[in-house]
């Protein structure tokens, strides 16, 4: 700080002018005069860094005197988006921030908008640990949160005659004023080689890895702000470097070019997150960045624990939590396994107890596709030791385990090993993760189920206590605090401003959901967020959208399983309507969408690309004056997302039964205001239940009945030849209508309902999606009604707050203690 002393903690407005001043001239090194909005944000950050670096080694000296048990979070992602209002807001910092910047000729929204999102995940699950390690600061639990430094995050999505083209994310080009490199915790990484068992005199067996190739893990930490300010946790990311050591040997031997090779190799490993949310097929590369951050990961809580314990290793496991998010870090449970084994010396029984007690599991999805499996040979390859161990805990799990429920049961033995034989030997990481874990857990009850039911249920009948559930969440700070400030603050009037932490309070505005002037004063609010949206729509996209109309929106990325095919199929219909009756009666409706395809994902980019053509036939369609618009926001993003939310009215939750975990989308959308049209899936059961069934548009078939249909052999074509409008429209998918003077560039999407069978229903849940929709039109036309359920969603979802969600984890499985700093 330039005026007060260091450790000044509260900042009042010219304390934080003259420290913006100051790092502007001494960090920035420019000044007022010619400074960018780039250089007043940096600027900005560095003053506000001041009281978070304060508070970050205030809480790490905390946690180190009082020694701790903490929770070390592993996930290949973090979907961190931007941070400067985030910080600004869990400091308590925002409003003098802003006034201090109005003072010095800026605005604080425009300098937040400087930032480039940190993107390092591709949706739900790597946002869900953004939410996660933002609630486990504000709770005061230790925790650190351990990922991968990805240089390019997930691609940039450019729409170009209607389809995706995908460019290089290169957040941190210009810097990132958020995160500090930590030399003094450099790691070295063995990979490849061979492994070689040493006998020794005394009789006993050593297994000795010799590495092939060392790679160099460089952790940068991202303090997390808890709301409150008081705990700044860390988010550690490692990124890939070449050993020095190695690069220094081939150099010597006169192959600088061949050292560049190898340096460039290294550096691979952390160079781009893979774009796949649901499948990818087992790359060497995705191992090894797998492998690498979760023994990086190790190493560190290692180190840290010997530290305090020295290698006394008895209070290991109460001492340190791993959750594995999803079966991405599964690797950790052999390496902490040959760490203990190999280099602490621990037997087997004692290394086994210790992996036990540690991890846990959270299970994302049932997809068949999305369960990982690496192929031994990959496996052996890259990691010799592990697969070793593998095959040991394998060993011990068949015949310990499986032999004494199911004795001389070769086929539960083949379908519960953590090797699936066949022509291509597979290591099963789902199976390895249930077997290594004390606890595996769904993300919403009915997924929880289905986890037990459907995808473990053998492992569920060896280990009933072992499954349970834990519904997710969503940080009520950046989904409503931050990005809706006009709601936030009509809530503060009405309960007081403890809701961001304690979000059940919101129930507290249910008494004025019959109040007409607060009706009025709720929707207005919807009003000013949808004409800021109009703006952007306009600016992003050239289409002009009316605030009048209902905002329906579907954000989340492009997959089959989350029908936006259903949605585009119900667009088409109305179209059609309103086509052959020009005084169809509706409420004038914009659907939005926001959605990024695989890039591999042929089907996904088709449906991109119909609905950009559907949207372009639409809205230059002058006949139809305005009732129907559809907009495709490009690049769906964290930073998009806040302001898509607070604008919409309607939340489309459409995936087939069975197939959405959770969804997150769902939760935050309800928060803001919309109502939910969707299946009873995931966490929109639980979303119904709190705000109650009346107040969402549920529609389509169950779980049972999705499974009950597919039994009974689904057969599409019924609904096609059964429902005119259904196949009106799908054939409309084989004309020039929509691509003139290319007919069939639609094809795909009508193949895919037809030959392809469907997989997802969505032929089956049309009518029933139709009959929603006029559900939601009728309501709509009822301002009074509509302004009251409005209120009543989002009054009801204190449920769906993250801190929910980890006090949930702590109680069933972390069992942490909150720990105060000063
Ligand atoms: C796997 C192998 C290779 C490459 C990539 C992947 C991969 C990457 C990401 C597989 C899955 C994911 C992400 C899954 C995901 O986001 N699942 C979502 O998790 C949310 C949080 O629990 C849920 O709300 C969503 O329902 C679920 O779809």
């Amino acid at each position: 700080m330039a005026s007060k002393k260091k450790t000044d903690i509260a900042l009042d407005k010219e304390q934080l002018k003259a420290s913006i001043v100051h790092h502007l001239r001494s960090t920035l090194g420019t000044c007022e005069e010619k400074a960018s909005q780039e250089s007043w944000w940096k600027a900005t950050a560095a003053a506000v860094n001041e009281q978070v670096y304060e508070r970050l080694t205030r809480t790490q000296q905390t946690h180190r005197k009082q020694d701790t048990r903490a929770i070390h979070y592993l996930s290949a992602e973090f979907l961190m988006g931007r941070l400067t209002s985030n910080n600004l807001h869990n400091l308590s910092l925002y409003k003098v921030c802003d006034e201090a910047l109005r003072e010095l000729g800026l605005d604080l929204a425009d300098l937040c908008e400087c930032e480039a999102d940190m993107a390092l995940g591709n949706g739900g699950l790597g946002r869900l640990a953004a939410c996660f390690i933002d609630s486990l600061a504000t709770l005061n639990y230790p925790a650190i949160g351990y990922g991968l430094h990805y240089e390019h995050g997930l691609f940039r999505q450019e729409i170009k005659d209607g389809r995706q083209i995908e460019r290089p994310d290169s957040w941190r080009e210009y810097g990132n004023p958020w995160e500090i490199c930590r030399p003094e915790s450099v790691q070295e990484i063995p990979l490849y080689g061979y492994v070689e068992t040493v006998f020794s005199e005394d009789g006993s067996m050593k297994k000795v890895w010799h590495a092939g190739r060392k790679i160099k893990g460089v952790p940068w930490d991202i303090p997390v702000v808890g709301f409150g300010g008081s705990t700044v946790n860390i988010l550690r990311l490692w990124e890939s470097r070449a050993s020095e050591f190695f690069d220094w040997d081939v150099f010597n031997a006169g192959g600088y070019v061949d050292s560049q090779a190898e340096k460039a190799q290294a550096e691979t490993i952390s160079k781009v997150l893979y774009p796949n949310d649901e499948t990818e097929a087992g790359k060497e590369l995705r191992l090894i960045q797998q492998y690498f951050f979760c023994a990086c990961s190790i190493k560190d809580i290692m180190r840290r624990y010997k530290r305090a314990h020295g290698s006394d290793f008895s209070t290991f496991a109460s001492q340190v939590a791993i959750q594995l998010n999803d079966t991405h870090p599964t690797v950790a449970i052999p390496e902490l396994m040959r760490v203990l084994l190999d280099e602490e010396g621990l037997n087997w029984d004692q290394a086994w107890e210790i992996c036990y007690q540690v991890f846990a599991y959270t299970n994302h999805t049932l997809l068949p596709e999305a369960l990982e499996k690496w192929a031994v040979y990959l496996f052996e390859r890259v990691l010799p030791r592990h697969l070793e161990i593998i095959y040991e805990i394998n060993r011990r799990f068949l015949s310990e385990k499986v032999e004494a429920v199911w004795p001389g049961d070769d086929a539960i033995k083949a379908k519960l090993s953590i090797i699936e034989e066949g022509d291509q030997r597979k290591v099963r990481m789902g199976n390895l993760c249930v077997i290594g874990s004390n606890k595996v857990n769904g993300v919403a009850e009915v997924h929880s189920r289905l986890v037990q039911e459907d995808l473990f249920p053998e492992f569920a009948q060896i280990w009933p206590n072992k499954f349970c559930n834990v519904t997710n969440g969503v940080t009520p700070r950046r989904w409503l605090l931050a990005c809706n400030p006009e709601l936030a603050s009509l809530y503060d009037e009405v309960v007081g401003k403890e809701w961001p932490l304690k979000l059940d309070l919101l129930r507290g505005v249910l008494k004025m959901a019959d109040d007409k002037a607060f009706q009025k004063q709720f929707m207005s609010i919807k009003r000013r967020n949808k004409e800021k949206l109009v703006k952007v729509i306009k600016a992003e996209t050239g289409i002009d959208v009316s605030a009048e109309a209902i905002f329906d929106i579907q954000i989340k990325r492009l997959h089959e399983y989350k029908r936006q095919q259903l949605n585009l199929l119900h667009i088409m219909a109305l179209y059609r309507r309103l086509l052959a009756d020009p005084d169809y009666d509706m409420h004038p409706r914009v659907f939005i969408f926001g959605s990024k395809a695989a890039p591999g994902y042929k089907l996904a980019k088709d449906i991109i690309y119909a609905i950009n053509k559907v949207a372009e036939r639409v809205n230059s369609d002058a006949r139809i004056k305005d009732k129907l618009k559809v907009v495709f926001m490009p690049n769906y993003r964290v930073s998009l997302a806040e302001k898509l939310i607070p604008a919409a009215d309607v939340s489309e939750q459409i995936s087939t039964a069975g197939y959405e975990a959770s969804g997150t989308g769902n939760m935050k959308l309800a928060l803001n205001g919309a109502l939910t049209i969707g299946t009873l899936d995931g966490a929109n059961i639980e979303i119904a239940e709190e705000a109650g069934e009346e107040h969402c548009a549920i529609f389509g078939l169950t779980v049972d009945e999705v499974k009950a249909m597919k039994a009974r052999g689904y057969n599409p074509y019924d609904f096609y030849y059964g429902n005119s409008e259904i196949k009106a429209v799908l054939d409309w998918f084989d004309t020039d209508y929509f691509t003139p003077g290319r007919p069939g560039e639609l094809s795909s999407i009508k193949r895919a309902l037809l030959e392809g069978g469907d997989t997802y229903l969505a032929l089956a849940d049309f009518d029933s999606y139709s009959e929603a929709h006029k559900k939601l039109d009728a309501w709509y036309r009822d301002p009074e009604l509509w302004a009251k359920k409005a209120i009543i969603n989002s009054a009801t979802m204190g449920k769906f707050n993250s801190d929910r969600s980890i006090q949930d984890y702590v109680d069933q499985i972390w069992s942490l203690k909150s720990c105060k700093v000063d």
